[in-house]
């Protein structure tokens, strides 16, 4: 706490390609310490998605970080490359929920059993005696409907509803934010969807099931690549399957991959074949084109039936 108090400028950050959690603990965090007068900037690398613009605050984020920063808080974010930024003289708190967060702050506050990074965010304040504003209560809610896949994971508990409850209890407007992260696709999101589904690719007794979006669909209909965002959710939302995973082809030449699994698969293990990682049940990385994105995609989708039948072993007879 005396280092929050005694810090002239603080930046709280998130990760590179922020979520809806990501950018929410962020803005929760930086309108808390803003009322308590506290000099702070709210920084991200980006891109920025304007999908995110319902989010109170969306429009003070910067893409830079200051020079004149004497701490950091880093929010969701499990590794420090993943800021984006440069390696800092300063002090960092790092406030997260990945299983495999690496600990790379002074302070680390980690609870890898709460439902999203603004849980942790939430208990750290009221902990450290910080009110939480209106604006905060919004970001944090928002954040925690996302990361829990609006309430519908295995990480969510009572103690995620009673937290949601003081956030809207605290001004959070479920319905307004509800609509916010859910009800505002682009039509161009829309078609590439329609396009990508139609093609999907389905394995292991139609338990995994893979989409791939390359730079032609993504041009074809108009859409960017943070329009891909989601597809492997809606890949594992359909039926009977377990493993439902995203590649896109990005344009600098990488792929980034994106994998969810519905109950068993541990998605950490596989998304690290590549350097990547996350969550048991979300996971991701990005790794370079060696020939094209179709030859790539489908050597990663061949080792990632592999990966799925290894840990269908451990699991014999748990599963339909
Ligand atoms: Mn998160």
């Amino acid at each position: 706490l005396n280092k929050i108090l005694t810090s002239k400028n603080i930046a709280v950050i998130s990760h590179a390609n922020p979520d809806c959690d990501a950018l929410g603990s962020l803005l929760g965090v930086y309108f808390a310490l803003k009322i308590a007068n506290l000099n702070v900037y709210a920084v991200n690398v980006g891109p920025l998605h304007k999908k995110f613009d319902f989010l109170p605050g969306f429009e003070l984020l910067q893409t830079q970080m200051p020079a004149d920063v004497d701490l950091i808080i880093a929010l969701d974010c499990g590794k420090f490359s993943r800021l984006g930024i440069e390696r800092q003289a300063c002090e960092i708190i790092n406030i997260d929920h990945h299983l495999s967060n690496e600990n790379y702050g002074s302070i680390n506050v980690i609870d890898a059993k709460a439902p999203s990074a603004s849980a942790v965010a939430y208990d750290f304040l009221v902990k450290n005696g910080f009110a939480i504003p209106k604006e905060s209560a919004s970001c944090f809610y928002a954040a925690l409907l996302a990361d829990s896949g609006c309430f519908c994971y295995d990480v969510v508990t009572q103690q995620t509803f009673e937290l949601a409850a003081k956030l809207v209890e605290l001004g959070a407007n479920p319905g307004l934010i509800g609509k916010g992260l859910t009800q505002r696709q682009s039509i161009a999101q829309v078609k590439l969807q329609a396009k990508v589904f139609d093609k999907i690719l389905f394995y292991k007794d139609e338990r995994l099931a893979a989409a791939c979006v390359s730079q032609n669909d993504f041009i074809s209909t108009n859409a960017d690549i943070l329009d891909a965002d989601g597809f492997a959710d809606k890949a594992r939302a359909l039926n009977g399957v377990e493993l439902g995973m995203c590649l896109r082809e990005l344009d600098n030449g990488f792929i980034r991959g994106s994998f969810r699994s519905k109950s068993f698969v541990n998605t950490t293990i596989i998304a690290n074949e590549w350097g990547g990682g996350g969550h048991y049940h979300a996971s991701g990385f990005e790794c370079k084109i060696d020939n094209n994105f179709e030859i790539d995609s489908k050597k990663i989708i061949n080792r990632v039936q592999n990966l799925f039948l290894e840990q269908l072993g451990d699991t014999k007879g748990d599963i339909k």
